[in-house]
């Protein structure tokens, strides 16, 4: 069984976000997501909407999700790949050479950002339209 694990926020959930693990699922047989904490996205600068507990609801409805796991630091990733025996890392390519070190440990693939949409985008259109 090809185990896939990926990491992220995904607040208020968008098709971008649904391509990215659509994707990743189909890259092997399990996908694990790694949803970032509200402390971990204090550490990335990133105040999400929706709590922890309600964005891990939202991904472990989604149909190409097998596992959520919390991410709680930078460094947990090496553990995580070798805990759960994980064969693929992905991330969009934001994160291009980002998580090259995790080449030692498993195949680590950057998959296309989804353009036209995002989290920024969707709470700025938003709030122009309440203005
Ligand atoms: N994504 C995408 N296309 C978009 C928006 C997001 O492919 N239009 C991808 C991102 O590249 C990422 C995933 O969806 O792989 C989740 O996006 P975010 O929730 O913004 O994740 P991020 O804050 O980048 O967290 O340790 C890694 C970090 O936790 C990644």
């Amino acid at each position: 069984m090809r185990k896939v694990l990926t990491y992220g926020t995904f607040d208020l959930l968008h098709w971008g976000h649904i391509n990215l693990l659509k994707r990743a699922k189909n890259l092997g047989d399990y996908l694990i997501v790694a949803i970032s904490t509200d402390e971990f996205n204090k550490l990335k600068d990133k105040k999400s909407y929706h709590s922890y507990e309600n964005r891990k609801l939202i991904l472990e409805s989604i149909r190409y999700v097998d596992e959520v796991i919390p991410e709680n630091t930078w460094e947990q990733k090496v553990q995580d790949v070798n805990k759960h025996e994980v064969d693929i890392f992905v991330m969009g390519d934001d994160w291009k050479g980002k998580f090259d070190f995790l080449k030692d440990y498993c195949e680590v693939i950057y998959l296309p950002r989804t353009e036209g949409i995002s989290t920024t985008q969707i709470k700025k259109e938003l709030l122009a339209a309440v203005k």
